[in-house]
């Protein structure tokens, strides 16, 4: 049966469900109900079986060979740039840089860009809801060019305190770097907004999109943010590939990140010149297969359509929300009216380990613990959630499944 999403023609999710054969088996004799999908979603027979083509048919390292193998490989890998392109309606395939991930094209701004730009007083503006990997890197160079790292605090439902941050914003303020969607909260982050603000101060703006660009139709033109990172393991694609969109004109202007093959011009012991972006910060062979894998998932998402997907998350979201608000001291930790595909909880004097382990028994998989976001649950005042995380593949009788177990769980400890 079809499962119609509101005012767009019918889309056979139950049908779609079918591509991802993990989601058919049994754990701990249970069918699996898997819901982890901000951790890292799963991968539709079609990526699988383009990856394994490469690997069994294609396989040859790229940009280096003029033989007809190597240039193969090299037209795939590169036709994912094009893809990514317009996936997020970037302005040009060379601001498509190609990392391992949401946590490497971090790193790359911050070193490449943060290192080169910021000096002793600039500020970097960052959020209370960040993602480790969206604080770390920051810390890290600010230590190096004393640099200061603000804070945008959080208000009890889980959004940003808008107001807290346009105070923050000065002639100080260098970077700011905040998340689209906050993968412990479920918020939906203004990004837009914050980006002009930044703008009218002068400041650069990086957007975490690990969790947004699963969810939603991104465009980077629209938002206006100045670098938006993201990882393919989290939109139906392998692991160990991800992409840092950036703006032509400061990528120009960025040094390099790592020094190796593929990034230069030319090479002596006198002088080496690099080469332009994006290959400038690809340095070494890079992960081929998941690259064209991230190409093979694109193909996907556009064949079901961003806004199809975005509009099947929300109802499975919404009915769990308002399902689990029915359970008895069962505490939402980020409660915003701007959620997406997260929802994250707590219950009244039970550790959040042990709902996921007892729920795990029954064959559900959430996430359970600080999320590598440990200053926004501390901002809470607890030590771990447990995260229920919902893709489009998920079905109204899962979220029932989920339900039943909490509540199982729950029981143990009446
Ligand atoms: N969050 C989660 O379970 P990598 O590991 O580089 O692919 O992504 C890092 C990252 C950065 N920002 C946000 C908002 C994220 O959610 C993540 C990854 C996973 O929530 C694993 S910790």
């Amino acid at each position: 049966m079809a499962q119609a999403v509101k005012d767009i023609p019918a889309v056979d999710f139950l049908k779609i469900r079918k591509d991802f054969s993990v989601l058919d088996q049994e754990i701990n004799g249970k069918p699996l109900v898997y819901l982890d999908n901000a951790a890292s979603s799963q991968m539709p027979v079609q990526v699988a079986k383009r990856i394994d083509d490469y690997q069994r048919n294609e396989h040859a390292n790229v940009h280096r060979g003029i033989h007809t193998l190597s240039q193969k490989a090299t037209d795939a890998f590169e036709e994912t740039r094009t893809k990514v392109r317009d996936f997020i309606n970037a302005g040009s395939e060379n601001e498509i840089v190609y990392t391992t991930g949401t946590t490497d094209s971090i790193n790359l701004v911050a070193n490449s860009y943060g290192g080169s730009v910021l000096r002793e007083g600039d500020e970097i503006i960052l959020s209370e809801m960040e993602h480790h990997a969206n604080i770390v890197p920051w810390q890290m160079v600010a230590e190096r060019t004393g640099a200061k790292i603000k804070v945008i605090p959080v208000t009890d439902s889980g959004d940003l305190d808008m107001e807290a941050y346009k105070s923050l914003l000065s002639d100080r303020t260098k970077l700011v770097a905040v998340v689209h969607v906050s993968n412990a909260l479920g918020t939906v982050n203004p990004v837009k907004e914050i980006t002009e603000l930044a703008h009218d101060m002068g400041a650069k703006v990086l957007i975490d999109g690990a969790q947004s660009i699963p969810h939603q139709k991104v465009d980077v033109q629209e938002i206006g943010c100045d670098f938006f990172a993201f990882s393919a393991h989290k939109m139906c694609g392998p692991t160990g590939f991800g992409i840092l969109y950036g703006k032509m004109d400061l990528l120009e202007k960025m040094p390099p990140y790592r020094g190796g093959g593929d990034m230069i011009d030319k090479v002596s012991f006198e002088e080496t010149t690099y080469n332009v972006p994006p290959f400038r910060f690809e340095a070494g062979t890079p992960p081929i297969a998941a690259g064209i894998g991230l190409g093979a998932a694109i193909d996907y998402l556009n064949q079901i359509g961003m806004e199809n997907i975005a509009a099947r998350e929300q109802e499975l979201v919404d009915y769990a929300v308002e399902e689990l608000r029915k359970i008895e001291g069962l505490k939402f930790i980020g409660d915003s009216e701007n959620r997406a595909s997260v929802c994250s909880f707590i219950i009244d004097g039970i550790h959040a380990t042990d709902i996921g382990t007892i729920i795990d028994k029954e064959g559900i998989a959430v996430r359970t613990g600080h999320h590598c976001a440990q200053p926004i649950l501390k901002r809470f005042d607890v030590p771990s959630t447990v995260r229920a995380s919902f893709s489009f593949y998920n079905t109204e009788d899962e979220v029932d499944r989920l339900i039943e177990g909490v509540r199982y769980a729950k029981s143990f400890f009446e």
